[in-house]
């Protein structure tokens, strides 16, 4: 009798630690592409994610191979997608670095690169 109810609180807690997860917000995809190439400097890179994000906290720099920031500081969010506008930053390797905090109230945060020029 005490045996089985424990083994039941066991698979319970590794349901919700599975969903908890599961409910983070990672990175889905990103324009332009991580790790791609792309003729000329864009214009604004979009980063999509697995969860809604909170506007408030959640925010992305973009620095151009010199380490110069090209992004304007202003994230656009709407539902699990995030928006920056950039300014042309010439060629080379740009890092974007993010940070958001999901509906869930989990922080996460990543980086990737990727390059510009012919
Ligand atoms: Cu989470």
């Amino acid at each position: 009798m005490r045996c089985s109810s424990l083994i039941g609180v066991t698979a319970l807690s590794l349901v919700l630690a599975t969903g908890a997860a599961q409910a983070h917000a990672f990175l889905d995809q990103a324009e332009p592409r991580v790790g791609n190439k792309v003729a000329s400097p864009p214009h604004e890179v979009t980063l999509w994610f697995t969860q809604k994000l909170e506007p408030a906290f959640s925010s992305v720099t973009v620095t151009n191979a010199a380490g110069q920031r090209v992004d304007s500081g202003k994230a656009r969010v709407s539902g699990n997608q995030m928006s920056v506008s950039l300014r042309p930053g010439g060629t080379g390797t740009y890092h974007v670095s993010w940070k958001v905090l999901s509906v869930d109230t989990h922080t996460t945060n990543g980086n990737f690169t990727f390059q510009v020029g012919p």
